[in-house]
């Protein structure tokens, strides 16, 4: 436990609440003191920030060369914008394949033959041509026919269906890397059970700033879900106030994020890069505007960027969860590498 950092972090809390508590209640005549004394207390702490942010390690993200999923624009290739994203994970490709090699064929030959029929029915059969209407009713080889063929369509289907079925539903294994993806109205926050429990609030970049960047416009945000490739990772879904969904289109994976229950789902991706996502449950009048931005690293890279964010390692010194951040932070607050909190406190306690 590092009770240096947790006396530090009360400390400020309360030196802020008590500036806090004697500016409402101060009289009149002494507020000019007390926005002083305020002002003093906020300057202390952005010049400790800025300290802290100028010592935390840089870590370069990904740039706008390394994007792999992402929506086809119709104006680049009018077909490929209309099927399914480039698949991205072994589900994905098993899903595909599905619905390239068996769907489509099913439904396009489906289709055919029975538009085929009616032309036939309509030409051969028409009044001018057949002005006596056969009565048949019964034909036992046809009924046969049109029992058994559909039934073997039924099962060319199920049986595919359903082992994508259990494979989306497989459960992570045991020492999965958990990551909770949190819905807000209207952003999301990722939060790295794993490592230490700190929050990464996400927010959708302007368009301006997406633009410039190279990023896809109302995909891109300000701060990653950044993971490691090659490991599974536990992905928890929670809704912070209303019903949200978490969608990835290139990774297949799609999983409602409820208030009040943890959903779950395995996801693992091998290749490194950008893959975009978006809400997928009407949230409210922002819906449209809270994608999601996965960043997949090499694990040493994704190692390092815990550590930039004031993470923590799994097998390394236990150290003290941070807070959640309720609102999106100021980076200076979550860029406190562990180790250096080791030194601050070995020096204050020599001291
Ligand atoms: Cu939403």
């Amino acid at each position: 436990m590092n009770f240096g950092e947790i006396a530090r972090k009360r400390l400020h809390i309360m030196v802020i609440m008590a500036a806090a508590v004697s500016f409402l209640t101060a009289p009149v005549t002494g507020f000019a003191q007390e926005t002083e004394a305020v002002e003093a207390v906020a300057a202390d702490a952005a010049v400790e920030g800025a300290v802290v942010a100028d010592a935390a390690p840089a870590f370069e993200h990904y740039g706008a060369d390394m994007i792999v999923g992402q929506p086809v624009s119709a104006n680049e290739d009018m077909l490929a914008s209309m099927t399914f994203q480039p698949q991205h994970t072994a589900n994905g490709d098993y899903a595909l394949w599905m619905h390239d090699a068996i769907l489509m064929p099913v439904i396009t030959v489906i289709s055919l033959f029975v538009l085929g029929l009616l032309l036939w029915v309509v030409a051969r059969y028409r009044r001018s041509r057949n002005p006596v209407a056969s009565k048949t009713s019964h034909n036992t080889l046809i009924e046969i026919i049109w029992t058994v063929i559909p039934v073997i369509i039924l099962l060319v289907i199920a049986v595919p269906s359903i082992t994508l079925l259990a494979r989306q539903y497989q459960s992570p294994p045991e020492d999965a890397l958990t990551i909770k993806a949190n819905g807000y109205q209207w952003y999301w926050g990722y939060e790295y059970v794993d490592n230490g429990g700190f929050e990464v609030i996400s927010n959708m970049l302007s368009d301006e700033d997406a633009l410039s960047s190279g990023e896809p416009h109302q995909l891109a945000v300000d701060n990653r879900m950044v993971v490691p490739v090659g490991v599974p990772i536990r992905i928890q879904t929670f809704g912070k106030d209303v019903i949200h969904a978490f969608g990835v289109p290139s990774l297949w994976f799609k999983m409602d994020a409820v208030p009040g229950r943890i959903n779950e789902k395995m996801l693992q991706i091998d290749e490194p890069g950008i893959y975009y996502g978006q809400c997928m449950e009407l949230c409210g009048a922002r819906h449209g505007y809270m994608p999601i931005a996965i960043e997949a690293r090499p694990v040493a890279e994704y190692e390092a960027w815990v550590l930039s964010q004031g993470g923590t390692l799994p097998g390394a010194v236990a150290a003290v969860p941070a807070e959640p951040a309720a609102a999106p932070a100021p980076e200076a607050e979550v860029a406190v590498p562990a180790e250096e909190i080791a030194a601050a406190d070995a020096a204050q306690a020599q001291s």
